[in-house]
């Protein structure tokens, strides 16, 4: 069954943030194909942080802006800076799909402009970061998973708070908002595996209003 969970109750895992489990079972072939496509036009990269790591998640974007970081630091920039140009658009079904997750967890009138699209291979992970480079901080996040599991941690609104982990699956979408907009989070070492449609990867989409 490919819906087992799909129309399970949003569950809470921190005040004003939902995990909904098995919410893109059915659209999950759609949206790995739309990756395959749009990363043909912006492809993945390992970027850069402002301290000079390359970050082990490879990552691309789609939309009028993309989320970047180099040395100059974090930002959302209208052009790819690999090739030059525009991102690739917003797929509509994404953006369908981006404010049906947001209505389910009770957020209203999400209307995205940003989709970061992230590839991890076994051993990628993503440390303990919150999401500030968004200016208006009442819309919240939306963050879809496709292929290997992973085990997702958050906190608080203090890098020092306690830590809850819980494993974000193929086809789960994490909403992100209110009292929890700006909790601290990371992404556990994706551990070796193969999906029957992703293959030996993570996907993670993350939409964002970067304006
Ligand atoms: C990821 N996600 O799941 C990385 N940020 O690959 C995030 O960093 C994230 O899932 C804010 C809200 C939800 C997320
Ligand atoms: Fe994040």
């Amino acid at each position: 069954m490919s819906d087992l969970f799909a129309h399970d109750e949003p569950l809470a895992v921190a005040p004003d943030a939902y995990l909904l489990k098995g919410f893109l079972s059915d659209e999950d072939e759609m949206l790995l194909a739309e990756i395959r496509r749009l990363t043909a036009i912006s492809p993945f990269r390992h970027m850069q942080t402002p301290g000079g790591y390359r970050m082990s998640a490879a990552m691309s974007s789609c939309g009028t802006y993309g989320w970047v970081s180099d040395a100059k630091g974090y930002r959302y920039s209208p052009t790819d800076p690999l090739t030059g140009n525009p991102w690739p658009p917003l797929p509509d079904a994404f953006l369908l799909l981006s404010q049906q997750a947001a209505e389910r967890a009770g957020f209203h009138g999400f209307s995205p402009d940003s989709c970061l699209i992230n590839c991890y291979a076994p051993g990628a992970g993503m440390s303990l970061h919150q999401d500030k480079d968004e200016p208006d901080r009442r819309q919240p996040i939306v963050s879809f998973s496709l292929g290997l599991p992973v085990q997702f941690q958050f906190g608080g609104s203090e890098r020092h708070h306690p830590l809850k982990t819980f494993a974000l699956e193929h086809g789960d979408v994490l909403v992100w908002g209110g009292r929890s907009r700006l909790n601290y989070h990371a992404v556990r070492p994706v551990r070796a595996g193969v999906h029957p449609l992703a293959g030996a990867r993570r996907f993670n989409l993350t939409f964002r209003c970067a304006r």
